[in-house]
C-alpha cells in the first residue's frame, strides 16, 4: 500500500525538471537506439514548431537542445538523460560529490516533418526514423505533439495523430508560440482555439488533453510538466519503486 497521497508523488516527481540534464546521444538509425533502460517521453511536430525550444524550457535550460530560426535544425533523434543514470554513474559534467540518484525517464527530441526545402531523400529518412521509433519503442511512455497555435493541425499532424492512435500511444497536444497570437493566455481566443481543437479530437482515445504554451513568455510550462509527472507516476506500478525514487531525491 502507498503511504503517501498521489498528489505528493506528483509534487515529488516535479523535482525531475529542476535536476541537471545532459545530452546523451544522437541517433539517425532506428537500429542504433540506446538500450531501453528508462521510460521515454518524445517531442514531435512539424519543423520549426518549437520542439527543441520547448524541451529546453521544460528542463529549465537555455541551450541544451539546439534551436534555430531555420527549419530542419534537428536531424536525428536526440536523447537527453537525467545527469545521473539508473546505475548511479554520474555524467562527466556533474560534480562527483553529488549523491547518486535514480531517475525514471529520458526525453527525446525529434526531427520535424513538413520541411519542404530538405532534399527528398533526407526527408524520407527522417520521417521513417521518427515513425519507426514511434511504432516500435516499447518504453515510450508518452508523446508531446507540438502544434503551432497560429496554424492549428496540419495534414501531417493529423497523420501523426492517426499513427499514435493506431499504435495506442498516449499523447499530449502542446500548442506553441501562443505569444504570437495573444498578449495574455487569458485572452478568450485561447479558450476558443483549444475548444475548437478539442472538438476535432473528440473521437480520439489516446490523447490526454491540449495545453497552450509559449516558451518566450513561459506560459503553460508548469501545467505540461505536471501532466508529464502524472503520467510518469502512474507508470510506476509499485509503490516500492516510487518510494526509492522519493528517498533518493
Ligand atoms: N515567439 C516564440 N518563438 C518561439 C517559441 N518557441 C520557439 N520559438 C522560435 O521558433 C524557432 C524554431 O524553434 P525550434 O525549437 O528550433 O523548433 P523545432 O521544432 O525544434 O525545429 P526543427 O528542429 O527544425 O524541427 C526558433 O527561432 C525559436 O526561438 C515561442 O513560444 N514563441
Ligand atoms: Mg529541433
Amino acid at each position: 500500500m502507498c503511504d503517501f497521497p498521489q498528489d505528493g508523488k506528483i509534487d515529488q516527481m516535479m523535482k525531475l525538471f529542476a535536476q541537471p540534464w545532459v545530452f546523451g546521444c544522437a541517433v539517425s538509425q532506428v537500429t542504433r537506439l540506446p538500450p531501453p533502460s528508462l521510460k521515454e517521453i518524445a517531442f514531435i511536430g512539424r519543423s520549426n514548431v518549437g520542439k527543441s525550444s520547448f524541451l529546453n524550457s521544460l528542463l529549465n535550460r537555455k541551450r541544451l537542445a539546439r534551436t534555430s530560426n531555420t527549419p530542419g535544425c534537428t536531424r536525428s533523434l536526440n536523447f537527453y538523460f537525467p545527469a545521473i543514470s539508473l546505475k548511479g554513474d554520474e555524467a562527466p559534467s556533474v560534480s562527483r560529490a553529488r549523491k547518486p540518484r535514480q531517475y525514471p525517464v529520458a526525453m527525446v527530441d525529434m526531427p520535424g516533418y513538413g520541411f519542404a526545402r530538405a532534399p527528398r531523400i533526407e526527408l524520407d529518412t527522417w520521417i521513417s526514423l521518427v515513425f519507426e521509433y514511434l511504432r516500435n519503442r516499447k518504453i515510450l511512455l508518452e508523446v508531446c505533439l507540438l502544434v503551432d497555435s497560429r496554424f492549428g493541425f496540419t495534414s501531417r499532424d493529423l497523420r501523426t495523430i492517426d499513427l499514435l492512435e493506431q499504435s495506442e500511444i498516449e499523447y499530449l497536444i502542446v500548442l506553441t508560440k501562443l505569444d504570437k497570437i495573444v498578449r495574455s493566455p487569458e485572452d478568450p481566443r485561447v479558450h476558443n482555439l483549444v475548444t475548437d481543437l478539442e472538438t476535432q479530437m473528440q473521437s480520439m482515445k489516446w490523447h490526454r488533453g491540449i495545453w497552450a504554451t509559449s516558451v518566450s513568455k513561459r506560459w503553460g510550462l508548469d501545467a505540461v510538466r505536471r501532466e508529464i509527472c502524472t503520467r510518469v507516476v502512474s507508470a510506476f506500478e509499485t509503490c516500492d519503486q516510487l518510494s526509492s525514487f522519493r528517498r533518493d531525491m
